[in-house]
Parts: C-alpha cells; structure tokens; sequence
C-alpha cells in the first residue's frame, strides 16, 4: 500500500434486502433501515522495516514473503509453514518455499 486513505461518507442509508444464492439483492418491503450521517475513515502504510531486503511494496501485501531480512508482517508466525512466497528479488533464498529459509526464523536463511 503507498499513499494515504482518508474517506468522508455523510448522509448515507443502508436498506434491508434479501440476498438469492447468486448473491442477487432485492429490497424488503417496509423493511429496517440504517441511517449514518457521517463517518470519516483513516488509513496510513506499515512502517518498512530497516532490515526488508525484498521490493518494499511486498511488505504488508497480503502475501507471507520469506528470507527478506526482516519478518512480514503478512506472516502468521515466524515458521517457514506461514510462507507464501521464498525467492523475491532480494531474498536470501533462490527457489520457491521452502527453499533455504530457516524452518523457525523465516525472515531469514539456513545458509
Ligand atoms: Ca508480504
């Protein structure tokens, strides 16, 4: 993610519907109501750490990125098993998951 997000939404009213198996919606006669007269929403990037070796818009992307030096924050857990991907430009690891990133530090390699 690069940039900011800042959103307004005002005078905004979500209707009840019913949803068909193909996710079709059709409002429900007399149905509730859901009014928000205002809501304001703020987003900001994840800090890069120091230490990211790999392309820096792979930090935080939504995919585990292993052996770049520095742990993802996309990764559940520390173990080469959270790995989505090993061999980024930058990696310590030339070949897919697991490769040689190490079984328990997966920020960084074996070797
Ligand atoms: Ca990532």
């Amino acid at each position: 993610m690069n940039g900011t997000l800042n959103a307004t939404v005002t005078d905004l009213t979500l209707i009840e519907v019913e949803v068909d198996p193909d996710f079709y919606t059709t409002p429900v006669a007399n149905g509730e109501c859901f009014h928000i007269a205002s809501i304001t929403a703020a987003a900001t990037p994840p800090v890069l750490p120091g230490a990211w070796l790999c392309p820096a818009d792979t930090y935080a992307d939504g995919d585990c990125n292993c052996g770049c030096g520095a742990p993802d924050s996309d990764c559940i857990d520390a173990s080469i098993d959270s790995c989505d991907i090993c061999n980024d430009m930058g990696s310590c690891s030339a070949t897919d998951c697991p490769g040689t990133v190490n079984v328990t530090d997966n920020a960084v390699c074996t070797m």
